[in-house]
């Protein structure tokens, strides 16, 4: 069955996502940390510069994904889908470079669907193919990605939910515990950080003061 929008929602709240990549600890004791903290979904995106291949990706996947098992924190894996399918994830996020969304979904079952957007088109034909949940962003300015596009995301986000888009919403790049407010005024059902808890010098009281934000305004 898939997850519905409710759910979803609650899921969204505060999502981290880190690879190898993003980390000046070790990836296990971080995601151990933001757990703690109260983050409610993880995505593993192995992904830049020195970033893991192969064998060595899907280890690392692994001992990740036992973690969250072991808390209950859904397992989302960033753009490939193969190893979503190998390990058995809750789900995957694509962009648009990546498959068609309906392709994808066809691949993941039930799985749970993520999809990046940056206009109405996107996210009209995401929602069409069976996304579970959007992503837009970058809301603030970001340096995780080298290839962000122009920070639109908010503006994006209000023309969603004016056009009474209902599907489960979360907002990208450059957030933390201080700057959520307007994207959940906006309409967002939660926020999706990196280097707020990833680099955070704990990223236990980061997740827990994003959650606290967060609690603060869900309308
Ligand atoms: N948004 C998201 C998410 N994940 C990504 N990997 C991305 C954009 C590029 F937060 F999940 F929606
Ligand atoms: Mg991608």
């Amino acid at each position: 069955m898939r997850i519905n929008t409710e759910e979803m929602s609650k899921l969204l709240k505060v999502y981290f996502i880190m690879g190898s990549v993003n980390c000046l600890q070790k990836p296990e004791d971080i995601l151990r940390s933001a757990i703690n903290g109260g983050i409610s979904l993880f995505q593993f995106r192995e992904k830049g510069a020195g970033c893991l291949q192969g064998k060595e990706k899907e280890s690392l996947a692994k001992r990740l994904q036992v973690i969250c098992n072991e808390s209950g924190i859904p397992f989302i894996v960033n753009d490939d889908i193969e190893l979503a399918l190998n390990i058995n994830a809750d789900g995957v996020h694509i962009g648009q470079e990546d498959e068609p969304a309906d392709v994808v979904r066809r691949k993941i079952g039930s799985k749970i669907l993520g999809v990046s957007v940056h206009n109405m088109i996107e996210a009209e034909a995401a929602i069409r193919q069976g996304a579970d949940y959007l992503g837009i962003g970058p809301i603030y300015p970001t340096s995780t990605k080298d290839d962000a596009k122009e920070v639109q995301g908010l503006t994006f986000l209000k023309e969603l939910r004016s056009a009474s888009i209902q599907i489960p919403v979360v907002g990208i790049g450059g957030i933390n515990a201080n700057n959520t407010p307007p994207i959940m005024d906006a309409g967002a059902d939660g926020v999706s950080v990196i280097t707020a808890i990833s680099r955070a010098d704990s990223p236990e009281k980061s997740a827990r003061e994003l959650k606290e934000a967060i609690k603060r305004n869900v309308h």
